[in-house]
């Protein structure tokens, strides 16, 4: 029993100095990403529902004099949102509970403009409690859009409306959550009906919503969820509404403003100092809101991958919005064409040809940083370099020939993103050649997923010509 003992204790302390004795991870390189931004990064699909008065007055920006009693709704369903969303492979929803008309779809207590004096239930209904559950009840993520410009109040631009909208969030970020995400969109100021008034109104985005206190509210309660939007931003908006982001994407950004140009939102910036991921926002449809006339306009599957590979793929999160029509469902071709999309990334993501290779590279740091880390499906271990080697080739080596069109990398972003460039090259029966991708092979991030002509190897090698410092690469898989 004593030498039992003794000899567990002995194998503890050898463990314990085989740790310290052995190479050091690299060194962080800032910035770096909070563990609720690199869970949001996991995420990587997910929904918006555009749904209120603008739906039923075919518009996309209501001027804020549309009647309440116009939201009718006759066969609304959010369990037939959350089935569809999650046969599309979409991890969460973000609903618009106010869009820029200034109708809320809950029976807030800060405005008559609200979903208690439409035919809606019988003026019992709340739409974003609806949702939430429904989210519940499937295992999805919620989320709350709520604009900060709301062209119906009489007291937009002016101090009191700024309580108003912070009684707003309060009420959302209390009664629904937990919330993954909540949206402040940008779109500010202008004309509007303001209580009657039919003017135009400016604000000072930066500072008129008292975003501090705003995000204190969110946070309160949500202690995880990212904040889209304002100075205190913890994800980014893309600068475009095409679902497209950068083919080089950096994670890092200078601090972002309303003045910010939209080159940063796109591509990130390598020497910025937060760490602030993009999201793409895209709609099915051309309109964010349903309209009848785009029935036959809404993105088809093809289109539908070219976005997932142009934000996932780009080190970034696609957020995919579904315009809830007038009967209050998703309509059936958006439906159809998300779960196709949905079957074919699938499909053409499934078969990791790299899982059983035999993996060399030229550059090991020791210990358990070994190359062979990059294929055992573990987020936590990652091949890395030793600190004077920035750069680095990896090789695998099949026992019979595969037919490729697909890379997948990821970096182990716990300790910054590095890697500025890189590029493919395959071998059949001892012939090399390098693989020419339709996607650029620049940054990787998070995510990378590069695309290409089908190639058939029995070697595939990824060469890293450049990086911020020794490479910390946690997977690779190729299709
Ligand atoms: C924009 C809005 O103006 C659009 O209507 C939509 O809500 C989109 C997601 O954000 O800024």
């Amino acid at each position: 029993m004593y030498f039992c003992v003794m000899k567990k204790i002995l194998s503890i302390i050898i463990a314990v100095l085989a740790l310290f004795s052995c190479t050091k991870a690299p060194k962080p390189l800032y910035p770096l990403p909070s563990d609720d931004q690199l869970e949001w990064q996991k995420l990587e699909t997910y929904a918006f529902i555009h749904f209120g008065l603008n739906t039923f007055n075919d518009l996309e920006w209501g001027y804020g004099d549309t009647p309440a009693s116009s939201f009718k709704p006759e066969d609304l369903d959010c369990e037939q949102w959350v089935k569809t969303l999650k046969n599309s492979g979409m991890k969460g929803v973000i609903l618009t509970a106010k869009h820029h008309d200034g109708f809320c779809l809950w029976p807030t207590k800060s405005t008559d403009y609200n979903i208690s004096n439409s035919p809606y239930r019988n003026g019992k209904g709340d739409l974003v409690k609806e949702l939430s559950d429904a989210c519940r009840k499937y295992g999805l993520k919620f989320g709350i859009y709520c604009s900060p410009w709301d062209r119906h109040h009489a007291r937009y631009a002016y101090p009191e409306y700024v309580n108003t909208y912070h009684q707003q969030i309060q009420e959302l970020t209390s009664n629904y959550g937990p919330l993954f995400e909540f949206w402040f969109d940008g779109a500010n100021g202008g004309d509007g009906y303001y209580g009657g008034a039919n003017e135009k109104r400016s604000i000072d985005p930066d500072n008129y919503y008292d975003y501090q206190r705003a995000k204190d509210i969110v946070l309160a309660k949500n202690p995880t969820a990212m904040i889209f939007g304002g100075p205190y931003q913890t994800v980014r908006w893309v600068g475009n509404e095409k679902g497209v982001a950068g083919a080089t994407n950096w994670c890092n950004v200078p601090k972002i403003s309303s003045k910010t140009p939209l080159s940063i939102n796109m591509y990130g910036y390598e020497n910025g100092s937060e760490w602030i991921p993009v999201e793409v926002d895209v709609s099915i449809r051309p309109g964010w809101f349903y309209h009848l006339n785009e029935d036959k306009i809404v993105k088809n599957v093809d289109e539908l991958c070219d976005i997932y590979y142009n934000s996932v793929g780009h080190n970034a999160n696609m957020l995919l919005n579904f315009p809830v029509a007038l009967n209050g469902k998703i309509h059936p071709t958006d439906s159809t064409n998300a779960i196709e999309f949905y079957r074919r990334i699938c499909n053409e993501l499934s078969n990791n040809v790299l899982a059983n290779a035999n993996v060399q590279a030229d550059n090991e740091r020791g210990c358990r940083f070994k190359a062979s880390n990059v294929i055992d499906g573990n987020d936590e271990t990652y091949w890395a370099t030793d600190d004077d080697y920035p750069y680095g080739t990896i090789s695998f080596s099949m026992d019979k020939p595969v037919t490729i069109s697909r890379v997948m990398l990821q970096e182990y972003v716990k300790l910054g993103q590095r890697v500025k460039s890189f590029y493919l090259e395959g071998c059949k029966d001892g012939n090399w050649f390098r693989i020419n991708t339709y996607d650029e092979t620049t940054t990787v991030g998070y995510k990378r997923i590069v695309r290409f002509n089908p190639v058939e190897v029995d070697k595939l090698v990824i060469n890293f010509e450049e990086s911020r410092g020794p490479l910390c690469i946690s997977n690779i898989a190729a299709y």
